[in-house]
């Protein structure tokens, strides 16, 4: 732990390095408790820094043994050495080599940073700022270096050795049970995309050849025995090698790239340059113990993390402000490639749904800030998904501002004009605008404004003149730190859709019109020229720009667009509007004491759907799929009453299941097949509809159709089916939920990553039982506070994913998640962090709920043993808005 309070970091405070390294040269000597770090640096003063100065490399909780400068041995007074840092006050002002020898103790690593232990794996993850914990150096993504590193371990212990790069040598050590290998990286990288890994792992190989015609050994490394739940991820991973040089002209650079696969880790995965470390949970999957949605995030993730060696490590980014640099375009990148491997449609409803559920929600509570912060006190804490969402949001609209090609064009440049440079987004942007020819200045403000713009579309139909009048206008709320905001470029895509469900020719003062309009005032008029009939008005289509949009539109033109625009965005948003408008009636009904009401409209444009067999089954499945109660409470705002969320969204489903009972059992039984299990796209698809349908038919209590999930349950012949049965049973107490959670429980009870279903399933029940439930959970066998998949599947799903629960009326859901907090912070800040932002809604709560949840909050921010990243995450959610 730190022993120094942290100061906050600016933006604006930035300076180029004193000190640059040229080759870094690390002789790591693997053991348990005692690992010797021995880091040779060629260093040379920075022509581009202000002044000669002293020499000050950053530490985290480093012991020295060490240091030499050009051979001599430093004496005390040569040098200051603490645990965060060593300074050599005098250094030459030229260059020279630096020998620093330090011990560090990976079992005793509980925070999971830097060198540590996953199982019996010595592992390490350096972003942001775990190199430091590893051995003293300038430890920021713009100091690069190339890596040369030696690893020596037990053979027994780590009869595999890796780091960087290309292996250009191993062998045994003389005299003992010692081996090493010696690994080389040629790019350039900084301190944080180092690794190695040493252990007694199993291996699947493959190979690539890139379009220059190189081969590429490809290695995924896991536990011995799981082996056979490789081939997914090593398909995925091809297929990203194939893509990036296809859509982006990106061809790997080293001869081999490896993946390991570690059970103990903090986020999902990591892009350390040729040697990317990821939780397991992201690897390993086949039809017995993954679901589809699982095999999903395994191709986005590995993708993600390749991708990153272009946008990420052949481009790093200057300084911590410019995560979204990589980060942002990555997820780009991914969700590109996600969508032309699977549906577009369904790819783009589901990043939308994401991020409204995640990023709309972080935006419009105390934790709000710009993608491009300008300060942070802890950068852990801005692994975000505004920063990643919300950055790739921003992508996205300068594809859509610039069209396809010149959006390309910009990609090109910024390879070619910044590779192997530590870049800014001020770099990134101005490639695009040299690329086009476009000023790019006031589109800069979704970088620097926090916050998710309104946007209100208003749209009459004159039809004497037969014109159609849009009026829009633009406003972006305060949000911490930024009380007064600029109008935004906000590029929206529309149509406007006629009664037989055609778009209407889009002309303006005689002219055919672009369907993008470019809002960047604060408000702007268009009127459009020979519109025949009275259209329905279809905007902010494919979501092209990420804003919370309002428009006069009647439930008729809605039921239009939901029966036929060519949209299929908008046909989903439709339905989806028209069921939160019932939402929010019936919210208010039954916090008056009345009871719920039904929309004949709504389940009509529902039946059309259902029944419209040319329609992709994944598509229908989102649709049916109804606004989630984080949907409705967002919606609502404030003094939200998470109980009368959850009601009015139960009655719902329940109004559509007891409506289309027929139609969804015949979905049911059409799409049930007795073909081998595949994870394509269009197989899940039919899966996801008809699970969507069993799901829809119990929610009205039946029997039968609660039978039906039991049956499906135990018959299942994959975890898809029988992971979405167990899930509609979850909701409906009685023996056969009882019985399924039994079964499941000793099927898997050797796997924790299929018990983690198991632990957040339970979590997430929506019933006064849950919090014991989940806290007897606890004492499972599987379960432990030291690895983050188990903490975050039950602890986590309860908290982020249990509305009802987590919300209890009593506080007593907030009591138990600051107790873990506060438990999980002795060992791990960064996922107790994490686990503390379930509370950063607590002003948006009605009054009672709003003071307990405080109330638990403030009990947080009070303990003076605090880590920087929750004391930073309670802090924040405490400031006053
Ligand atoms: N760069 C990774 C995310 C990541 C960040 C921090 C970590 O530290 C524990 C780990 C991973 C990505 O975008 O995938
Ligand atoms: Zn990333």
């Amino acid at each position: 732990m730190r022993t120094e309070e942290p100061l906050p970091v600016r933006l604006e405070d930035y300076r180029p390095p004193e000190w640059l390294v040229d080759t870094v040269t690390l002789n790591v000597s693997l053991d348990p408790s005692a690992t010797r770090v021995q880091s040779l640096l060629y260093l040379k003063p920075n022509p581009e820094a202000e002044a000669p100065a002293p020499l000050t490399l950053e530490g985290d909780g480093l012991h020295l043994v060490s240091v030499r400068l050009n051979g001599a041995l430093l004496q005390a007074g040569e040098f200051v050495a603490t645990p965060e840092r060593l300074t050599i006050p005098q250094p030459p002002n030229a260059p020279f080599r630096l020998e620093i020898e330090t011990i560090v103790n990976p079992s005793a690593n509980t925070q999971l940073m830097g060198l540590y232990r996953s199982n019996e794996t010595y592992c390490t993850q350096c972003e942001a700022e775990g190199f430091r914990r590893i051995t003293y150096f300038p430890d920021r993504p713009d100091v690069m270096a190339t890596y040369t590193t030696r690893i020596e371990a037990d053979k027994t212990e780590a009869p595999i050795l890796l780091a960087n790069g290309n292996l250009t040598e191993s062998g045994d050590v003389p005299g003992g049970q010692r081996h090493y290998a010696v690994w080389h990286d040629p790019f350039p990288k900084p301190s944080y995309l180092f690794a190695l890994v040493g252990g007694d792992l199993a291996c699947v190989e493959d190979i690539f050849v890139t379009r220059s015609g190189r081969k590429v050994t490809l290695r995924i490394y896991v536990e011995h025995g799981r082996e056979d739940r490789c081939g997914y991820a090593m398909d995925a991973l091809k297929r990203s090698m194939q893509w990036d040089e296809q859509v982006f002209g990106c061809e790997y650079d080293l001869d081999i790239f490896m993946i390991v696969a570690v059970s103990a880790f903090n986020m999902g995965a990591m892009e350390n340059k040729g040697l990317n470390i990821f939780n397991d949970k992201y690897v390993l999957a086949d039809a017995e113990t993954a679901t589809d949605e699982d095999f999903a995030r395994i191709e986005a993730i590995i993708a993600h993390e390749y991708f990153h060696n272009w946008t990420g490590n052949r481009i790093t980014c200057r300084d911590w402000f410019q995560l979204c640099l990589k980060e942002g375009l990555t997820v780009y990148r991914d969700q590109e490639f996600s969508a032309d491997m699977r549906s577009r449609a369904v790819e783009r409803i589901g990043d939308v749904r994401n991020l409204r559920a995640h990023q709309f929600v972080e935006d419009a509570g105390p934790l709000a800030h710009p993608v491009r912060p300008e300060v942070y006190q802890e950068i852990n804490n801005f692994y975000t998904t505004t920063i990643y969402e919300k950055g790739a949001e921003v992508i996205r609209m300068l594809r859509v501002l610039l069209g396809r090609e010149a959006f390309r064009k910009g990609m090109d440049l910024y390879f070619e004009r910044h590779d192997g440079e530590a870049a800014t987004i001020e770099q990134f942007v101005r490639c695009f605008a040299d690329a086009s020819g476009r000023d790019l200045s006031q589109f800069m403000r979704w970088y620097s404004q926090a916050g998710t713009p309104d946007v209100v579309a208003d749209g009459s139909y004159d039809s004497t003149a037969k014109t159609y009048t849009l009026k829009l206008s633009q406003s972006l709320g305060p949000t911490p730190g930024q009380p007064i905001k600029l109008p935004m470029v906000i590029p929206l895509r529309l149509g406007l859709v006629g009664a037989d469900g055609t778009d209407l020719p889009l002309v303006v003062a005689g002219r055919p019109a672009s369907d993008v309009i470019i809002l960047d005032e604060p408000s702007h008029t268009i009127v459009y020229e020979g519109v025949v009939e009275r259209p329905a008005l279809s905007i902010n289509r494919e979501f092209s720009a990420p804003v919370k949009l309002t428009a006069n539109v009647t439930a008729e033109d809605l039921r239009r667009l939901a029966a036929y625009d060519t949209d299929p965005f908008n046909r989903w948003q439709a339905v989806q509007t028209l069921a939160t408008r019932l939402l929010l009636k019936n919210v208010g009904l039954l916090r008056a004491g009345q009871a719920a009401v039904t929309d004949d409209g709504l389940i009509a444009a529902l039946a059309a759907i259902l029944s419209d067999t040319r329609l992709e089954p994944a598509f229908v499945a989102l649709v049916l799929g109804m606004p989630t109660e984080a949907d409705i409470a967002r919606e609502v705002g404030r003094d939200v009453d998470p109980d009368a969320n959850f009601a009015a969204r139960a009655h719902l489903r329940a109004a559509i299941g007891g409506a289309l009972a027929p139609a969804l059992a015949s979905i049911y039984e059409r799409l049930t097949s007795t073909a081998p299990y595949s994870p394509d796209a269009a197989s899940a698809g039919r899966r996801a509809l008809r699970n969507t349908a069993l799901d829809l038919m119990a929610a009205t209590g039946n029997p039968d159709a609660i039978a039906r999930a039991a049956a499906q349950y135990r018959g299942a012949d994959n975890m898809t089916d029988r992971m979405a049965a167990l899930a509609t049973l979850s909701l409906h107490d009685g023996p056969e939920r009882a019985e399924a959670l039994q079964d499941f429980n000793r099927r898997y009870e050797k796997d924790p990553l299929i018990i983690d279903k198991w632990l957040g399933l339970q979590a997430m029940i929506p019933e006064a039982g849950t919090l014991d439930r989940v806290k007897a959970l606890m004492a499972h066998p599987a379960f432990s506070m030291n690895n983050p998949n188990r903490v975050r599947a039950l602890i986590g799903s309860f908290a982020h994913g249990n509305a009802t629960q987590f919300n209890r009326a009593d506080g007593a859901g907030y009591d138990f998640v600051a107790e873990a907090v506060l438990a999980l912070d002795a060992t791990n800040p960064q996922v107790a962090a994490r686990l503390a932002t379930a509370f950063r809604s607590w002003r948006a709560l009605e009054s009672s709920r709003r003071k307990k949840a405080e109330e638990a909050l403030r009990r947080i921010a009070g303990v003076s043993t605090l880590s920087a990243d929750v004391s930073d995450i309670a802090n924040r959610a405490l400031t006053p808005a």
